[in-house]
């Protein structure tokens, strides 16, 4: 049967910072065609609070705190849940902060840290998950959440485009040194989604909304749950020649000049 090739049974899935938002709706997308869930945050009370939600949907994800900056955490994360759960197929780098400050008012050490959790967290994550399925030898499977800001730049986002646009690259790159071990690595890249994340430019009367609304061709904001196809295609067997490829996933903007305001 064709559904087949998307079946992600017996496959573990962990995907970093997915206690809210895209990371929580891929993760539950991934449970939904059979994948083990394994989630990480930095805060213990938002890695109880999401167990429970994925719980009250049916999905046992297994929750564990580390920082994916920190590679000697990562290092023995990644060992404790290949012990405890089981190896680790899908890694899906979705973990991401973003600060909205003008370039010219950015000080070094707020750029720094957008690039070490948006940026060095999924080289470090990408790093040690695949050393083991090297190791294994039955290939795998690495998602990176990338942007409209891996192709576009933005007032105020210079640090977090700056670490999306190098996502994007790490991504192939990752794709061209897996690729003969069968790892797939590729990039999602979402348009503008109704999250937490966007809220401040989102709601309130924010002039980016009407902004957004009319730069998508789809006259919306995105839902979570779109970006749920995209993530199981890249994580399963349908994707094995699929490689190095950012799918954006984004009502059509990065196809689009946009229009004015007043045009139909
Ligand atoms: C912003 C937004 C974006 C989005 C997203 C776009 O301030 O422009 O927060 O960066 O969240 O990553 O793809």
């Amino acid at each position: 049967m064709i559904q087949e090739l998307f079946d992600l049974s017996g496959k573990t899935a962990l995907v970093t910072g997915a206690t809210h938002g895209l990371g929580m709706a891929i993760a539950k997308g991934l449970a939904g065609a059979g994948a083990r869930i394994v989630i990480n945050d930095i805060f213990a009370d938002k890695l109880e609070k999401a167990v429970a939600e994925y719980e009250a949907d049916g999905i046992d994800a297994a929750g564990y705190l580390f920082d994916v900056t920190d590679e000697e955490a990562v290092k023995s994360a990644i060992q404790t849940i290949e012990e405890e759960v089981a190896p680790i197929d899908i890694l899906v780098n979705n973990a991401g902060i973003i600060k909205r400050i003008p370039f010219l008012e950015m000080e070094a050490k707020d750029f720094r840290e957008v690039i070490d959790v948006d940026l060095s967290g999924p080289f470090i994550m990408s790093r040690y998950v695949a050393e083991k399925m090297v190791a294994r030898g039955q290939g795998g499977k690495i998602i990176n959440m990338c942007s409209m800001m891996s192709e576009l730049g933005r007032n105020t986002v210079s640090a977090y485009a700056a670490a999306k646009g190098g996502l994007k690259m790490l991504t192939r790159n990752l794709a061209t040194e897996l690729a003969k071990y069968n790892i797939q690595a590729n990039g999602i890249g979402p348009g503008y989604y109704a999250t937490a994340q966007t809220e401040a430019i989102r709601v309130g009367g924010h002039p980016f909304n009407e902004f957004i609304i009319n730069r998508t061709p789809a006259g919306r904001w995105g839902q979570p749950e779109e970006l749920q196809g995209a993530a199981i295609f890249l994580a399963s067997r349908a994707s094995d020649f699929v490689n190095g490829h950012v799918m954006y996933v984004d009502g059509g903007i990065l196809a689009t000049l946009g229009k004015p305001s007043n045009e139909e």
